[in-house]
């Protein structure tokens, strides 16, 4: 069938020549090599594919991938795997050359990088997959290789969009720890991940940055925000993306924006109270740990991981347990003792690297007087070991000495509940909330370098 915009095509030896109707002249749609190459696209009937869609689409990844990477970035520093025992991917190497020892303050700097990387990456997934509609063509397109340059683009399209899909659906399935079902660590994945992706992404945009802004000036965004569905006429014939024999139009341009632009704010409205808290959380329809989803423990806030699943029994936090402090000397003292020391009281953020966030007012002795107690007063770190399951943790001197890091013993002015982490746990500001360690059992010191 012939397209609503095309009269009709006329191949010759210079090529395929098109005449339209929104034009008077005829246009030359394809070099003569390019003729299979148009064959192969004519199924593709969509009228809306084009450039300009395309790089719409593109801008917003442009921007927005970006962002996803540097908090991606910043997430794993906050980690702090300068200390071996906190590094997921301890074989780094270059790639961990931008790490750096993370700050203590602004209190909210977890919440904030970690809650855009979560809600940002997910509103992204409506757009990438309408970014990724609009290019399909070309993954059928043919001849598949064309010249060596042409070769080389298309394995960077393999870092490209094997990267997007790897990336994005790691991520989301770690909202909900969906990802023991693949063999790799979610840490590892990701990160490495990200870097090949960004190496596409990075190839990609170099190529194509150009033909996105020529494609973008091509047409007016206003004009298409007020053209309907009748007067949808498909963009000038390409070597790409339009449709050689396109469709009548069964949606306007600002029609797909308004609909993949509305799925987009529709995410984000409904994962990003998560974060906010407020209001928008009883819109977090999604949330796997938010105050409107089931793990809504004691105290009133969410429990990531309850007592049970980490195997904490009644008597190791029954009237026997213990801290056990060590440094230069050791110390063990009851949660009585630890009470009756002078108490710090702060509004501090737990922040899950899963993109829930929650603000509490904690109550507890100072890290700094415990490490004092232990004769390191002026400690480089401590390492945290917990009951129960769970590895060691190592907190950075910083961390430690800033006033509002606590052992935490009551929050909201109650006890602890056992799934919060009673008898007692450690709240560091700004951290990511896996550091913020449950069911303390010893604190270990080691005085600065
Ligand atoms: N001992 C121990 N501490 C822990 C965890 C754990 O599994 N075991 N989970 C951590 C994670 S990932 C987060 S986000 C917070 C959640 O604290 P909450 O359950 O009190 O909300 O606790 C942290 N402390
Ligand atoms: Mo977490």
């Amino acid at each position: 069938m012939t397209g609503s915009s095309i009269l009709r095509t006329t191949p010759n030896c210079r090529g395929v020549w098109a005449m339209r109707e929104d034009s008077t002249s005829s246009v030359r749609i394809a070099r003569p090599t390019d003729r299979e190459q148009l064959r192969s696209r004519v199924r593709w009937r969509s009228p809306l594919r084009g450039p300009w869609l395309t790089s719409v689409f593109g801008l917003a990844l442009l921007v927005g991938i970006p962002i996803e990477f540097a908090t991606g970035l910043l997430s794993y520093a906050a980690y702090n795997p300068r200390f071996l025992v906190n590094d997921p991917n301890p074989h780094h190497g270059i790639l961990g050359s931008y790490l750096f020892d993370w700050a203590t303050n602004p209190v909210w700097l977890y919440r904030l990088i970690e809650g855009v990387h979560v809600a940002l990456g997910l509103a992204l997934v409506p757009i990438l997959l309408a970014k990724l509609w609009s290019v399909i063509p070309k993954l059928f397109a043919w001849p598949p290789v064309r010249s060596a340059a042409h070769l080389l683009e298309r394995l960077s399209l393999v870092l490209l969009v094997g990267g997007a899909v790897f990336e994005f659906s790691t991520g989301i399935l770690n909202i909900d720890y969906l990802n023991g079902a693949y063999g790799f660590s979610f840490y590892t994945g990701h990160f490495y991940g990200a870097w090949l992706f960004m190496a596409g992404f990075t190839i990609h945009v170099v190529l194509k940055f150009g033909r996105m802004v020529r494609a973008l000036r091509s047409r007016s965004f206003r004009t298409e925000l007020r053209t309907g569905i009748s007067d949808t006429l498909p963009e000038p014939i390409d070597d790409e993306l339009v449709a050689p024999e396109p469709a009548k139009a069964t949606m306007s341009r600002r029609g797909v924006l308004a609909v993949v632009g509305g799925a987009s704010l529709t995410v984000l409205g409904l994962t990003a109270g998560d974060t906010t808290g407020g209001v928008l959380r009883r819109l977090a329809l999604f949330s796997t740990r938010g105050e409107s989803a089931p793990g809504v423990g004691p105290n009133h806030f969410p429990v990531n991981h309850t007592a049970a699943s980490a195997g904490i029994l009644a008597e190791d936090v029954g009237p026997a347990w213990r801290l056990e402090l060590a440094g230069t000397r050791r110390v063990s003292l009851s949660r009585q003792a630890l009470l009756a020391m002078p108490l710090t009281t702060a509004k501090l953020p737990i922040a899950c690297t899963e993109g829930w966030s929650t603000v509490q007012t904690w109550t507890g002795v100072p890290l700094i007087d415990l490490a004092a107690l232990a004769g390191v007063p002026k400690p480089g770190r401590v390492a945290l070991t917990t009951i129960g399951s769970g590895g060691k943790t190592v907190l950075s001197g910083a961390q430690v000495r800033d006033r509002h890091s606590m052992l935490a013993l009551r929050v909201n002015g109650a006890d602890l509940s056992l799934d919060h982490g009673y008898p007692a746990r450690v709240i560091v500001p700004a951290a990511p909330g896996t550091h913020n360690r449950k069911w303390i059992r010893q604190m270990t010191f080691v005085a600065e370098a």
